[in-house]
């Protein structure tokens, strides 16, 4: 109900925030308050709670992103005497420790490398589109006559626990009947739906869907357009984000110790300094986020002290990565983050 004493003034702006991050907005501003009372705000609504947290401290509101990335409305109500005033914003969480197990833009030829298709009863199918969320290109379904029950399907890749599917979409003429559902498979042939009825808009907009129940499976994820005259569905940069891989983490073992990187996040060179207790031969390598070798920073004999390498990332892309110790057969390793 509309007040006169109390009610907003300014909108809060969406926020785009890093998951475990905390940022601090002072609502004071927001609200004309001429109720003679201190104005009290609560969380009136939280689509997502995992993705963020609502505090307050007086009139600052302190918002966290979750352990979870995705998007979330958000609404609060700030009371004061026998006032009420609500203000609504959005928060997207990122996270950018996670590793893209997936990655297609549909940019290069079609079908993209490892994609399939599956191509229902009538009608074009799965398409490659010039109406693009980025870049030049789209994966669309595009309008055709006849019963359509048509797949676009990822490579096949192992689900980590806690990854998720992200991807654009737009629906185009959505007025007809049709659904797009998600589905998962083990062989890419028989799938079994994930998610039904997706909703569509005329605008392109971010979809996430959380992995969770298949975690530690390798599977297909497809993209499934059912049909009858129909609507057009387009999808881009898809997607799968997930925490990296079960790589041990281990920093000091029999006197010799390994420190974290400095500076970390890097761009694009860092030092990585450990200690030896006694004269050792050691090699220090750097690993990619699967584990996989990407360079050799030392390799020999040293004497016992701290020594310090320097790492240059010039060549790589963003991400996580690992640099390892080994010494007298044992190996250290820790986490380091390249941020371009
Ligand atoms: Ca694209």
């Amino acid at each position: 109900m509309a007040n006169a004493d109390l009610y907003p003034v300014s909108q809060i702006e969406d926020q785009l925030l890093q998951s475990n991050v905390e940022t601090l907005i002072d609502l004071a501003p927001l609200f004309y308050n001429n109720t003679g009372s201190e104005i009290t705000y609560a969380v009136s609504s939280n689509t997502d709670p995992a993705v963020c947290s609502i505090s307050f401290n007086g009139d600052v509101m302190s918002v966290t992103g979750g352990s979870s990335i995705g998007q979330t409305g958000i609404e609060i109500t700030a009371s004061a005497g026998t006032g009420k005033a609500t203000l609504a914003f959005f928060v997207e969480v990122y996270d950018p420790t996670l590793v893209e197990t997936v990655s297609e833009g549909f940019e290069s030829g079609w079908l993209p490398d490892g994609w399939t298709l599956k191509t229902g009863t009538t009608g074009a199918g799965f398409v490659q589109s010039a109406n693009s969320h980025s870049g030049s290109f789209s994966a669309a379904h595009m309008d055709n006559t006849g019963i359509q029950n048509d797949w676009l399907v990822t490579p096949k890749f192992l689900v980590e626990d806690g990854a998720k599917l992200v991807f654009w979409q737009k629906g185009l003429y959505t007025s007809y009947y049709d659904s797009h559902n998600i589905g998962w498979s083990t062989d890419g042939n028989r799938f079994t739906t994930l998610v039904a009825d997706l909703p569509t808009s005329d605008q392109w907009e971010k979809v996430y869907i959380d992995l969770s129940s298949q975690a530690g499976k390798e599977i297909f994820l497809g993209f499934n357009y059912k049909g009858d005259y129909a609507d057009v569905w387009l999808i881009d940069d898809v997607q799968v984000l997930s925490p990296s891989t079960g790589i041990e983490e281990s920093f000091t073992a029999d006197g010799v110790k390994l420190f974290q990187n400095y500076p970390n996040p890097f761009n694009p060179s860092t030092s990585i300094s450990f200690s030896l207790d006694r004269t050792s031969e050691i090699r220090l390598t750097v690993l990619n986020s699967k584990g996989e070798f990407v360079s050799e920073l030392y390799s020999g004999n040293l004497n016992s002290g701290t020594h310090s390498y320097e790492f240059n990332a010039q060549d790589l892309n963003s991400g996580i990565y690992f640099y390892s110790l080994e010494y007298n057969g044992k190996k250290l390793v820790n986490k380091m983050l390249l941020i371009k």
